[in-house]
Order: structure tokens, then sequence, then C-alpha cells
């Protein structure tokens, strides 16, 4: 449901991942309440934006999802669609070939098993049904939200294949999980964000925390100042290089056209990528981007932005964070 016009604001809320308790805590510290008529939690004068990644990994992904389907059903609430209600689709619909569109391959099952415990039978296919209807991206005029990467060139994609902002047949999804097809590749951005090949940049490869070898790197599109590898390129203190040492800086070295840099005059608002501790500026926010996830189910705060009109986002409109 579009905003109503008693609507005067948006409370943008960061990555569930099944942690009801902090999202009733969270929604309660909002000044949402349960209301008589539809069940469902409600602002009298705001509504709820989630930003997607509502399943997989915590402990109350059913409650989680009756609460935010609960909210979006009553008008209370809007969402865009996460990464993990993607993979969920696509992990359940058979693919063209045999097997399924998103393999049932150990590691895909394990990040997936909590789910699939928690939310069985008819009642995980209605979920499943209302996640690929989830829309891409959305734009409500004063503010943006998508859940890894606004990048208008990628929706423009989505738009040609679908006809809309979000998927309109299963089929759909075929096209998005097949490597190398336009809408995967505009799809992997918005919902998972746009990534650098550092082999092809001269660099050497690395290893995550989790020792898996990578040859890409996350993109800062939100830092419209980083016009070198050094400051464009995403890298933890944490990574290795192929002979187990502490991976050196990138070089200063100038990118050429920031393809992916945020330039609107509108916030834009995020979720997806595991921020810690309290926001800080330039990297969890900028004067038009603001990141909600700030890891509530690896122990941080799960977190809302109280947008109210702003062009510019502003620290203390951050709720929730430790
Ligand atoms: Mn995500």
């Amino acid at each position: 449901m579009p905003a109503s016009t008693t609507t005067s604001g948006y409370d943008v809320i960061g990555d569930v991942h099944g942690c009801a308790a902090e999202l009733v805590a969270l929604l309660k510290r909002l000044d949402y309440r349960v209301q008589d008529a539809t069940g469902a939690y409600a602002h009298p004068t705001r509504q709820a934006i989630f930003v997607g990644d509502l399943v997989d990994r915590g402990p109350a992904q059913l409650e989680v999802l009756r609460i935010v389907k609960g909210m979006v059903d009553a008008g209370s609430a809007q969402i865009v669609m996460g990464n993990h209600e993607f993979n969920a689709v696509a992990y359940d619909t058979p693919g063209p070939g045999g097997g399924y569109l998103r393999p049932h391959t150990e590691k895909n099952a394990v990040q997936h098993r909590a789910f699939l415990e928690q939310v069985e039978g008819d009642v995980r296919a209605e979920y499943l049904d209302w996640f690929a209807t989830m829309p891409l991206w959305m734009d409500l005029g004063g503010l943006r939200v998508v859940h890894a990467c606004w990048h208008e060139p990628s929706m423009r994609v989505v738009e040609q294949a679908c006809g809309s902002n979000r998927f309109t047949s299963r089929d759909q999804f075929v096209r998005a999980t097949a490597e190398g097809d336009p809408l995967y590749e505009a799809v992997e951005v918005l919902l998972k964000g746009p990534e650098i090949d550092l082999v092809a940049l001269g660099q050497q490869p690395y290893f995550d925390k989790d020792g898996n070898g990578r040859r890409r790197a996350r993109v800062a599109w939100w830092d419209d100042d980083a016009t070198t590898l050094r400051k464009l390129a995403v890298m933890g203190e944490n990574f290795k290089t192929v002979d187990d040492e502490q991976y050196p800086l990138l070089p200063e070295m100038e990118v050429g056209e920031q393809l992916y840099a945020y330039r609107g005059d509108v916030p834009v608002f995020y979720g997806h990528y595991w921020r810690e501790g309290h926001p800080q500026r330039g990297v969890d926010f900028t004067a038009r981007t603001a990141c909600v996830d700030f890891s509530a189910v690896k122990g941080g705060a799960l977190v809302a932005y109280r947008w109210s009109g702003e062009t510019e986002i502003r620290e203390e409109h951050y709720v929730g964070v430790g």
C-alpha cells in the first residue's frame, strides 16, 4: 500500500534474519502497537520499510514472517527483496535442466537449513510465493530503498525483463540465476552489491576471514569520493594473501569512471553489509546514503532509521544502535 496522506515519515528497518524478539522490541520502541482490527503492528502516522533479509540464520524466522507480512498486508509496512528471499525462491524452484535454480549443494543447504527447519509445508510455499513478488527496489519520492545497491542501469535491465520493479513470473528467476544473463548481473548488483575484479586490475587474489579464495572485492558504491582502487575496494583487515600473510593495502591507482557511485539527490537506504557498532560517517552513512544493517543476528543491533522528510542523513535519526 502506498503511504497514506497521514504518513508523516518512514522507519527503515535493517536485516532481521529471524530475530523476532529484537524486532518486537524495536517496533515497540518506535511506538508501533498491535491493532485490534488486523492483529498487525502499526504506527498512527508512520510506516515501516523493511530492507529485506527477513530469513536465514536466526531462531524465530516464522514469527518474523508472520509479523512482517501481517504489517505489509495491513498497510503499516512495505518491504523490498533481499538476497536471502531471492535465494530461498531459487532454492525451491526446479531448473530447466534438472536440479534447482539454486543448487542444493552442501554449502547452500547449510546456509538455508534453519529456514527449511523452521518454515515448513504449505506455510513455506505461501511465504515463498510472497518472497517472489517483493519489489527489488522502492522509490518513495523523498527517499529510496534497496537491499544492497541503488544502481539505475541495473534497474532498467530488470524493468525491461520483468516489465516492473519486481519479478512477475517464476520463469524470470531462470534468467536471474543464469550467470552471464544481463538479468542475473542486474539482480546481483541490486541484491548483493557490485564487485570489482582485483586480478583483472593486476592485483593478487585474497583469502577472506572464512578462508575462501576470492578475486573480486566489494565496491564502496556509497562513497562518491572513492576514485582509487584503495578507496573503492572494501577489504577486511583479516584478509590474507595466498602465502597466508596479511593482504597488503591496494595501490592508490585511479580506476577510471565510478560505475556504481551513488550521485542521487535523494537519500537511499540499504542493508546487507553486516556493519558493526555505532554508525560511522563516511562508511555506514554519508549525506545521501545510510546502511541500516548492523548485524542483529551476529550479536549486533537491529536498527531503524527514522526518516521524516530530510534530504541529508542525520546520525541522530538512527534508533536501536549500540
Ligand atoms: Mn543481504
